[in-house]
Protein backbone atom coordinates (compact mmCIF):
# COMPACT_ATOMS: atom_id res chain seq x y z
CA UNK A 1 0.00 0.00 0.00
CA UNK A 2 1.32 3.56 -0.99
CA UNK A 3 0.61 5.97 1.11
CA UNK A 4 -0.55 9.35 -0.07
CA UNK A 5 1.42 12.05 1.90
CA UNK A 6 3.72 13.80 -0.91
CA UNK A 7 6.16 16.02 0.45
CA UNK A 8 3.56 17.13 2.81
CA UNK A 9 5.14 18.52 5.83
CA UNK A 10 2.96 16.53 8.57
CA UNK A 11 4.46 13.37 7.17
CA UNK A 12 6.40 12.57 10.36
CA UNK A 13 3.82 13.09 12.91
CA UNK A 14 1.31 10.87 10.39
CA UNK A 15 3.95 8.29 10.59
CA UNK A 16 5.53 8.95 14.03
CA UNK A 17 5.36 5.58 16.40
CA UNK A 18 2.78 4.87 18.79
CA UNK A 19 5.50 5.45 21.51
CA UNK A 20 6.29 9.11 20.14
CA UNK A 21 2.75 9.97 19.87
CA UNK A 22 1.70 9.36 23.40
CA UNK A 23 4.35 11.23 24.17
CA UNK A 24 3.42 14.03 22.73
CA UNK A 25 -0.36 13.61 23.61
CA UNK A 26 0.32 13.27 27.38
CA UNK A 27 2.51 16.57 27.14
CA UNK A 28 -0.02 18.32 25.50
CA UNK A 29 -2.82 17.38 27.65
CA UNK A 30 -1.62 17.87 31.01
CA UNK A 31 -0.83 21.35 29.82
CA UNK A 32 -4.08 21.82 28.57
CA UNK A 33 -5.93 20.46 31.50
CA UNK A 34 -4.03 23.21 33.58
CA UNK A 35 -4.60 25.94 31.50
CA UNK A 36 -8.29 25.07 31.77
CA UNK A 37 -8.39 24.81 35.47
CA UNK A 38 -6.89 28.19 36.02
CA UNK A 39 -8.64 30.09 33.11
CA UNK A 40 -12.42 28.46 32.99
CA UNK A 41 -14.54 28.95 35.76
CA UNK A 42 -17.37 25.74 34.82
CA UNK A 43 -14.35 23.34 34.10
CA UNK A 44 -12.44 24.55 37.79
CA UNK A 45 -16.01 23.63 39.39
CA UNK A 46 -16.43 20.64 37.87
CA UNK A 47 -12.66 19.03 38.43
CA UNK A 48 -13.01 20.23 42.12
CA UNK A 49 -16.14 18.68 42.42
CA UNK A 50 -14.88 14.90 40.81
CA UNK A 51 -11.73 16.08 43.39
CA UNK A 52 -9.20 16.30 40.35
CA UNK A 53 -6.32 18.46 40.10
CA UNK A 54 -4.01 19.55 37.40
CA UNK A 55 -1.61 17.66 39.01
CA UNK A 56 -3.53 14.36 39.01
CA UNK A 57 -3.01 14.63 34.58
CA UNK A 58 0.22 13.58 33.71
CA UNK A 59 -0.34 11.41 31.15
CA UNK A 60 -3.16 10.16 28.11
CA UNK A 61 -3.60 7.05 30.35
CA UNK A 62 -4.85 9.76 33.35
CA UNK A 63 -7.49 11.34 30.98
CA UNK A 64 -10.25 8.28 32.02
CA UNK A 65 -9.98 10.58 35.49
CA UNK A 66 -11.69 14.00 34.08
CA UNK A 67 -15.67 14.51 34.25
CA UNK A 68 -17.25 15.01 30.44
CA UNK A 69 -18.54 17.83 28.91
CA UNK A 70 -21.97 17.92 27.09
CA UNK A 71 -22.93 20.25 24.55
CA UNK A 72 -25.27 21.92 27.62
CA UNK A 73 -22.13 22.86 29.52
CA UNK A 74 -21.64 24.90 26.36
CA UNK A 75 -25.15 26.28 26.15
CA UNK A 76 -25.42 26.84 30.06
CA UNK A 77 -22.01 29.12 29.25
CA UNK A 78 -23.32 30.93 26.06
CA UNK A 79 -22.05 31.92 24.35
CA UNK A 80 -18.01 32.44 25.31
CA UNK A 81 -17.86 31.21 29.07
CA UNK A 82 -15.79 28.28 27.87
CA UNK A 83 -13.59 29.73 26.59
CA UNK A 84 -10.09 29.38 27.75
CA UNK A 85 -8.19 32.44 26.41
CA UNK A 86 -8.75 36.47 26.36
CA UNK A 87 -11.25 37.88 23.66
CA UNK A 88 -8.94 39.74 22.48
CA UNK A 89 -7.13 36.58 20.93
CA UNK A 90 -9.79 35.16 18.79
CA UNK A 91 -10.12 35.90 15.63
CA UNK A 92 -12.83 33.43 13.87
CA UNK A 93 -16.07 33.16 15.65
CA UNK A 94 -18.46 29.90 14.48
CA UNK A 95 -21.55 28.97 15.81
CA UNK A 96 -23.12 24.67 15.39
CA UNK A 97 -26.11 24.41 13.30
CA UNK A 98 -28.13 23.34 15.82
CA UNK A 99 -29.98 20.67 14.21
CA UNK A 100 -30.66 19.65 18.02
CA UNK A 101 -31.87 23.12 19.86
CA UNK A 102 -29.94 25.56 20.39
CA UNK A 103 -26.67 26.58 18.51
CA UNK A 104 -23.64 26.70 20.34
CA UNK A 105 -20.66 28.84 19.77
CA UNK A 106 -17.01 28.20 19.31
CA UNK A 107 -13.99 30.87 18.96
CA UNK A 108 -10.50 30.42 17.19
CA UNK A 109 -7.47 32.05 17.76
CA UNK A 110 -4.81 32.22 15.61
CA UNK A 111 -2.90 29.17 15.63
CA UNK A 112 -6.27 27.26 15.89
CA UNK A 113 -7.05 28.17 13.17
CA UNK A 114 -3.83 27.02 11.79
CA UNK A 115 -4.16 23.89 13.65
CA UNK A 116 -7.44 23.25 12.08
CA UNK A 117 -6.16 24.16 8.50
CA UNK A 118 -3.56 21.32 8.63
CA UNK A 119 -5.97 18.69 9.69
CA UNK A 120 -8.02 19.90 6.80
CA UNK A 121 -5.05 19.49 4.53
CA UNK A 122 -4.21 16.03 6.07
CA UNK A 123 -7.51 14.93 5.23
CA UNK A 124 -7.20 15.88 1.56
CA UNK A 125 -3.71 15.01 0.95
CA UNK A 126 -4.60 11.63 2.35
CA UNK A 127 -7.43 11.31 -0.53
CA UNK A 128 -4.73 11.93 -2.89
CA UNK A 129 -4.94 15.41 -3.32
CA UNK A 130 -2.24 17.81 -4.06
CA UNK A 131 -1.53 21.82 -4.42
CA UNK A 132 -2.30 21.04 -8.18
CA UNK A 133 -5.68 20.69 -7.97
CA UNK A 134 -8.89 22.91 -8.08
CA UNK A 135 -10.41 22.15 -4.83
CA UNK A 136 -14.40 23.12 -5.31
CA UNK A 137 -15.94 24.02 -1.99
CA UNK A 138 -19.76 23.24 -1.79
CA UNK A 139 -20.03 23.51 1.52
CA UNK A 140 -22.12 26.33 3.21
CA UNK A 141 -19.81 29.39 4.09
CA UNK A 142 -20.75 31.27 6.94
CA UNK A 143 -21.20 30.33 10.46
CA UNK A 144 -21.48 26.48 9.87
CA UNK A 145 -17.69 25.12 9.71
CA UNK A 146 -17.99 23.23 6.31
CA UNK A 147 -17.23 26.15 4.04
CA UNK A 148 -14.42 27.88 5.60
CA UNK A 149 -13.20 25.14 7.05
CA UNK A 150 -12.59 23.21 3.99
CA UNK A 151 -11.42 26.78 2.12
CA UNK A 152 -8.49 26.91 4.79
CA UNK A 153 -6.80 23.44 4.31
CA UNK A 154 -7.11 23.88 0.61
CA UNK A 155 -5.24 26.83 1.02
CA UNK A 156 -2.78 25.54 3.76
CA UNK A 157 -2.32 22.64 1.00
CA UNK A 158 -1.46 25.73 -1.94
CA UNK A 159 -4.43 24.22 -4.23
CA UNK A 160 -6.58 26.73 -6.32
CA UNK A 161 -9.95 27.02 -3.84
CA UNK A 162 -13.28 27.83 -5.95
CA UNK A 163 -15.64 28.86 -2.61
CA UNK A 164 -18.83 27.89 -4.81
CA UNK A 165 -20.93 27.56 -1.37
CA UNK A 166 -23.56 25.88 -1.39
CA UNK A 167 -27.00 26.16 -4.19
CA UNK A 168 -27.60 27.20 -7.46
CA UNK A 169 -26.89 23.20 -9.09
CA UNK A 170 -26.70 24.47 -13.03
CA UNK A 171 -23.99 26.99 -11.66
CA UNK A 172 -22.12 24.60 -9.78
CA UNK A 173 -21.79 22.41 -12.90
CA UNK A 174 -21.10 24.84 -15.00
CA UNK A 175 -17.81 25.90 -12.98
CA UNK A 176 -17.07 21.85 -12.77
CA UNK A 177 -16.97 22.32 -16.69
CA UNK A 178 -14.90 25.80 -16.84
CA UNK A 179 -12.92 26.07 -14.14
CA UNK A 180 -11.92 22.31 -14.08
CA UNK A 181 -12.64 21.15 -10.63
CA UNK A 182 -10.61 18.53 -9.60
CA UNK A 183 -11.68 18.30 -5.64
CA UNK A 184 -15.36 18.46 -5.00
CA UNK A 185 -15.69 19.47 -1.01
CA UNK A 186 -19.74 19.20 0.17
CA UNK A 187 -22.34 17.12 2.04
CA UNK A 188 -22.86 13.30 0.49
CA UNK A 189 -26.62 13.91 -0.11
CA UNK A 190 -25.76 17.22 -2.11
CA UNK A 191 -22.73 15.13 -4.12
CA UNK A 192 -25.74 12.21 -4.82
CA UNK A 193 -28.12 15.18 -6.22
CA UNK A 194 -25.37 16.66 -8.33
CA UNK A 195 -24.34 13.43 -9.74
CA UNK A 196 -28.06 13.02 -10.74
CA UNK A 197 -28.35 16.09 -12.25
CA UNK A 198 -25.59 16.36 -14.60
CA UNK A 199 -27.83 14.51 -17.33
CA UNK A 200 -30.73 17.10 -16.44
CA UNK A 201 -28.12 19.56 -17.98
CA UNK A 202 -26.97 17.79 -21.01
CA UNK A 203 -23.74 16.94 -19.47
CA UNK A 204 -22.10 13.53 -18.29
CA UNK A 205 -19.16 12.37 -15.99
CA UNK A 206 -16.82 12.67 -19.13
CA UNK A 207 -17.38 16.29 -19.48
CA UNK A 208 -15.96 17.24 -15.78
CA UNK A 209 -12.36 16.66 -14.16
CA UNK A 210 -13.50 16.06 -10.69
CA UNK A 211 -11.50 13.26 -9.14
CA UNK A 212 -11.76 12.94 -5.13
CA UNK A 213 -14.54 13.88 -3.53
CA UNK A 214 -14.49 15.09 0.29
CA UNK A 215 -17.82 14.60 2.00
CA UNK A 216 -19.08 14.37 5.04
CA UNK A 217 -21.46 16.92 7.91
CA UNK A 218 -23.59 14.07 7.91
CA UNK A 219 -24.22 9.83 7.95
CA UNK A 220 -23.36 8.21 4.60
CA UNK A 221 -23.73 4.83 3.93
CA UNK A 222 -21.15 2.85 1.66
CA UNK A 223 -23.98 2.24 -0.74
CA UNK A 224 -24.23 5.70 -1.22
CA UNK A 225 -20.68 6.09 -1.35
CA UNK A 226 -20.35 3.88 -4.49
CA UNK A 227 -23.08 5.85 -5.91
CA UNK A 228 -21.96 8.98 -5.75
CA UNK A 229 -18.40 7.15 -7.24
CA UNK A 230 -19.91 6.03 -10.33
CA UNK A 231 -22.35 8.84 -11.12
CA UNK A 232 -19.35 11.32 -10.93
CA UNK A 233 -16.60 9.10 -11.66
CA UNK A 234 -14.96 10.08 -8.72
CA UNK A 235 -13.08 8.16 -5.31
CA UNK A 236 -15.03 9.02 -2.31
CA UNK A 237 -13.70 10.44 0.99
CA UNK A 238 -15.43 10.52 3.97
CA UNK A 239 -14.39 13.27 6.38
CA UNK A 240 -15.60 13.99 10.02
CA UNK A 241 -15.90 16.63 12.52
CA UNK A 242 -18.40 19.38 14.97
CA UNK A 243 -18.18 22.36 15.55
CA UNK A 244 -17.25 22.40 19.14
CA UNK A 245 -14.24 19.94 18.71
CA UNK A 246 -12.66 22.46 15.62
CA UNK A 247 -15.30 21.50 12.50
CA UNK A 248 -14.23 19.52 9.45
CA UNK A 249 -11.01 17.66 10.09
CA UNK A 250 -11.14 15.90 13.43
CA UNK A 251 -11.05 12.66 11.45
CA UNK A 252 -10.64 11.65 7.55
CA UNK A 253 -10.55 8.47 5.33
CA UNK A 254 -7.31 8.01 3.31
CA UNK A 255 -6.73 5.56 0.06
CA UNK A 256 -8.05 1.95 2.23
CA UNK A 257 -11.48 4.37 2.21
CA UNK A 258 -11.85 2.33 5.29
CA UNK A 259 -12.79 3.92 8.74
CA UNK A 260 -11.39 8.18 9.34
CA UNK A 261 -8.23 8.49 11.08
CA UNK A 262 -8.33 10.95 13.94
CA UNK A 263 -5.85 13.69 13.89
CA UNK A 264 -4.36 12.38 17.60
CA UNK A 265 -1.82 14.65 17.95
CA UNK A 266 -4.72 17.64 18.87
CA UNK A 267 -7.96 15.52 19.47
CA UNK A 268 -8.08 12.33 21.52
CA UNK A 269 -10.73 10.02 21.36
CA UNK A 270 -12.40 7.55 23.32
CA UNK A 271 -15.42 5.30 23.19
CA UNK A 272 -17.46 4.78 25.82
CA UNK A 273 -20.60 3.19 26.89
CA UNK A 274 -23.57 6.22 26.16
CA UNK A 275 -24.95 5.00 29.71
CA UNK A 276 -22.70 4.35 31.89
CA UNK A 277 -19.63 6.65 30.97
CA UNK A 278 -17.67 3.50 30.87
CA UNK A 279 -14.27 3.67 28.53
CA UNK A 280 -15.03 0.77 26.38
CA UNK A 281 -12.11 -1.18 24.21
CA UNK A 282 -10.34 -1.21 20.59
CA UNK A 283 -13.08 -2.70 18.65
CA UNK A 284 -16.58 -1.81 20.62
CA UNK A 285 -19.42 0.10 19.45
CA UNK A 286 -20.21 3.44 21.81
CA UNK A 287 -19.95 6.86 22.03
CA UNK A 288 -17.48 9.06 20.33
CA UNK A 289 -15.78 11.27 23.15
CA UNK A 290 -13.09 13.70 22.38
CA UNK A 291 -10.89 15.88 23.86
CA UNK A 292 -9.15 18.88 22.43
CA UNK A 293 -4.67 19.21 23.64
CA UNK A 294 -3.99 21.74 21.53
CA UNK A 295 -6.47 24.17 21.10
CA UNK A 296 -6.57 27.94 22.49
CA UNK A 297 -9.49 28.77 22.78
CA UNK A 298 -11.91 26.51 23.24
CA UNK A 299 -10.16 23.19 24.23
CA UNK A 300 -12.70 21.18 25.54
CA UNK A 301 -12.24 18.31 27.78
CA UNK A 302 -14.15 14.62 27.29
CA UNK A 303 -16.75 16.01 24.87
CA UNK A 304 -19.52 14.06 24.36
CA UNK A 305 -20.86 14.06 20.83
CA UNK A 306 -23.66 11.68 20.81
CA UNK A 307 -21.81 10.13 17.80
CA UNK A 308 -21.63 6.14 17.32
CA UNK A 309 -18.44 4.31 15.93
CA UNK A 310 -15.97 2.73 17.08
CA UNK A 311 -11.52 2.57 16.92
CA UNK A 312 -9.48 0.51 15.69
CA UNK A 313 -5.53 -0.02 14.76
CA UNK A 314 -4.31 1.93 12.31
CA UNK A 315 -3.42 0.99 8.79
CA UNK A 316 0.09 2.33 7.56
CA UNK A 317 -0.51 6.04 9.25
CA UNK A 318 -0.34 6.02 12.96
CA UNK A 319 -3.50 7.46 14.05
CA UNK A 320 -6.60 5.40 15.28
CA UNK A 321 -9.28 4.66 13.18
CA UNK A 322 -13.19 5.77 13.72
CA UNK A 323 -15.34 3.64 11.87
CA UNK A 324 -17.68 5.53 9.62
CA UNK A 325 -20.51 7.38 11.97
CA UNK A 326 -23.70 5.87 11.77
CA UNK A 327 -25.96 7.94 13.56
CA UNK A 328 -26.15 9.54 16.61
CA UNK A 329 -26.98 7.75 19.94
CA UNK A 330 -29.97 9.74 20.28
CA UNK A 331 -31.36 9.48 16.72
CA UNK A 332 -31.60 5.76 17.37
CA UNK A 333 -35.36 5.04 17.91
CA UNK A 334 -37.11 1.94 19.70
CA UNK A 335 -40.45 1.64 17.75
CA UNK A 336 -42.17 -0.91 19.51
CA UNK A 337 -39.65 -2.17 21.23
CA UNK A 338 -37.43 -2.53 17.80
CA UNK A 339 -34.20 -0.10 17.47
CA UNK A 340 -34.44 1.59 14.83
CA UNK A 341 -31.15 3.30 12.97
CA UNK A 342 -31.85 6.44 10.12
CA UNK A 343 -28.88 4.52 8.45
CA UNK A 344 -31.15 1.51 7.49
CA UNK A 345 -33.64 3.64 5.98
CA UNK A 346 -30.74 5.44 3.77
CA UNK A 347 -29.79 1.93 2.78
CA UNK A 348 -33.10 0.80 1.25
CA UNK A 349 -33.95 4.27 -0.28
CA UNK A 350 -30.84 3.86 -2.09
CA UNK A 351 -32.25 0.99 -3.97
CA UNK A 352 -35.08 2.68 -5.16
CA UNK A 353 -34.21 5.33 -8.22
CA UNK A 354 -37.09 7.49 -8.35
CA UNK A 355 -36.08 8.70 -4.89
CA UNK A 356 -33.68 10.85 -3.14
CA UNK A 357 -31.89 10.40 -0.01
CA UNK A 358 -33.65 12.90 1.72
CA UNK A 359 -35.88 11.66 4.31
CA UNK A 360 -37.19 12.46 7.66
CA UNK A 361 -38.81 9.52 10.08
CA UNK A 362 -41.61 11.10 11.74
CA UNK A 363 -42.68 8.78 15.21
CA UNK A 364 -45.77 9.67 17.19
CA UNK A 365 -47.80 7.63 19.42
CA UNK A 366 -51.79 6.60 19.06
CA UNK A 367 -54.00 5.07 20.99
CA UNK A 368 -50.63 4.15 23.00
CA UNK A 369 -49.00 2.27 19.97
CA UNK A 370 -45.96 3.78 18.38
CA UNK A 371 -46.25 4.56 14.49
CA UNK A 372 -43.57 5.45 12.10
CA UNK A 373 -43.74 7.71 9.22
CA UNK A 374 -41.49 7.78 6.40
CA UNK A 375 -41.32 11.03 4.20
CA UNK A 376 -39.11 10.73 1.40
CA UNK A 377 -38.34 13.45 -1.48
CA UNK A 378 -39.14 12.19 -5.38
CA UNK A 379 -36.01 13.19 -7.27
CA UNK A 380 -36.55 16.32 -9.77
CA UNK A 381 -36.54 13.72 -12.53
CA UNK A 382 -39.54 10.98 -11.47
CA UNK A 383 -42.13 11.79 -14.20
CA UNK A 384 -39.76 11.81 -16.81
CA UNK A 385 -37.60 8.60 -15.63
CA UNK A 386 -40.21 6.44 -14.46
CA UNK A 387 -43.17 4.43 -15.58
CA UNK A 388 -44.39 3.29 -12.14
CA UNK A 389 -47.05 5.79 -10.38
CA UNK A 390 -46.52 7.30 -6.78
CA UNK A 391 -48.77 4.87 -4.92
CA UNK A 392 -46.85 1.74 -6.39
CA UNK A 393 -43.68 3.55 -5.35
CA UNK A 394 -44.46 4.05 -1.73
CA UNK A 395 -45.71 0.50 -1.67
CA UNK A 396 -42.42 -0.60 -2.73
CA UNK A 397 -40.76 1.14 -0.53
CA UNK A 398 -43.17 0.17 2.31
CA UNK A 399 -43.02 -3.80 1.77
CA UNK A 400 -38.68 -3.27 1.40
CA UNK A 401 -38.77 -1.36 4.39
CA UNK A 402 -41.17 -3.92 6.32
CA UNK A 403 -38.25 -6.46 5.54
CA UNK A 404 -35.41 -4.10 6.77
CA UNK A 405 -36.61 -2.77 9.88
CA UNK A 406 -39.24 -5.53 10.81
CA UNK A 407 -42.09 -3.14 11.24
CA UNK A 408 -44.59 -1.90 9.32
CA UNK A 409 -44.16 2.42 8.56
CA UNK A 410 -46.62 4.72 6.22
CA UNK A 411 -44.40 5.76 3.29
CA UNK A 412 -45.15 9.32 2.25
CA UNK A 413 -43.42 10.80 -1.26
CA UNK A 414 -43.11 14.18 -1.17
CA UNK A 415 -41.72 17.13 -3.25
CA UNK A 416 -37.74 17.77 -3.95
CA UNK A 417 -36.70 19.99 -1.86
CA UNK A 418 -39.59 19.56 0.92
CA UNK A 419 -37.99 18.26 3.58
CA UNK A 420 -36.56 20.85 6.22
CA UNK A 421 -32.69 20.80 5.91
CA UNK A 422 -29.80 23.17 7.79
CA UNK A 423 -26.55 22.92 5.92
CA UNK A 424 -27.74 21.07 3.74
CA UNK A 425 -28.25 18.43 6.47
CA UNK A 426 -31.92 16.88 6.11
CA UNK A 427 -33.11 16.72 9.80
CA UNK A 428 -34.04 12.63 9.82
CA UNK A 429 -35.82 12.39 12.90
CA UNK A 430 -38.82 13.96 14.79
CA UNK A 431 -39.79 12.37 17.58
CA UNK A 432 -43.22 13.73 18.12
CA UNK A 433 -43.50 11.33 21.29
CA UNK A 434 -41.46 13.88 23.33
CA UNK A 435 -43.50 16.19 23.39
CA UNK A 436 -46.54 14.34 24.81
O1 LIG B 1 -20.83 19.17 10.33
C1 LIG B 1 -18.52 19.84 10.52
C2 LIG B 1 -18.25 19.26 9.18
C3 LIG B 1 -18.38 20.05 8.05
C4 LIG B 1 -17.82 17.96 9.05
C5 LIG B 1 -18.07 19.55 6.81
C6 LIG B 1 -17.51 17.44 7.81
C7 LIG B 1 -17.64 18.22 6.67
P1 LIG B 1 -21.55 20.44 12.96
O2 LIG B 1 -22.48 21.25 12.14
O3 LIG B 1 -21.19 20.92 14.31
O4 LIG B 1 -20.16 20.30 12.21
O5 LIG B 1 -22.15 18.96 13.05
C8 LIG B 1 -21.43 17.95 13.65
O6 LIG B 1 -22.38 16.29 12.17
O7 LIG B 1 -21.50 15.40 15.51
C9 LIG B 1 -22.01 14.31 13.38
O8 LIG B 1 -23.24 13.95 13.99
C10 LIG B 1 -22.28 14.87 12.00
N1 LIG B 1 -21.17 14.56 11.09
C11 LIG B 1 -20.15 15.36 10.72
N2 LIG B 1 -19.35 14.71 9.83
C12 LIG B 1 -19.87 13.47 9.66
C13 LIG B 1 -19.50 12.33 8.89
C14 LIG B 1 -19.95 19.72 10.98
N3 LIG B 1 -18.46 12.31 8.08
C15 LIG B 1 -22.18 16.64 13.54
N4 LIG B 1 -20.27 11.22 9.02
C16 LIG B 1 -21.38 15.48 14.12
C17 LIG B 1 -21.34 11.20 9.84
C18 LIG B 1 -21.02 13.37 10.48
N5 LIG B 1 -21.75 12.25 10.57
Amino acid sequence: MVINMGNYFSKDIETASREKLEEIQSERLAKTVRRVYENVAPYRKKMDEAGITPDDIKSVRDLHKLPFTYKQDLRDSYPYGLFACDMKDVVRIHASSGTTGKQTVVGYTKNDLDMWAECVARALVAAGGSKDDTVHVSYGYGLFTGGLGLHDGATKLGAAVIPASTGNTRRQLQIFKDFGSTILCCTPSYAMYLGDSLAEYGMTKDDIKLRIGIFGAEPWTPGMRQQIEEKLGIAAHDIYGLSEVAGPGVSFDCECQNGLHVNEDHFIPEIIDPDTGEVLPYGSEGELVFTCISKEALPLIRYRTRDISSLTCSCGRTFVRMSKVTGRSDDMLIIRGVNVFPSQVESVLLTIKEVAPYYQLVVDRKNNLDTLEVKVEMTEGIFSDSVKGIEAIEAEIHKKLDSVLGISAKVTLVEPFAIERSEGKAKRVIDKRELK
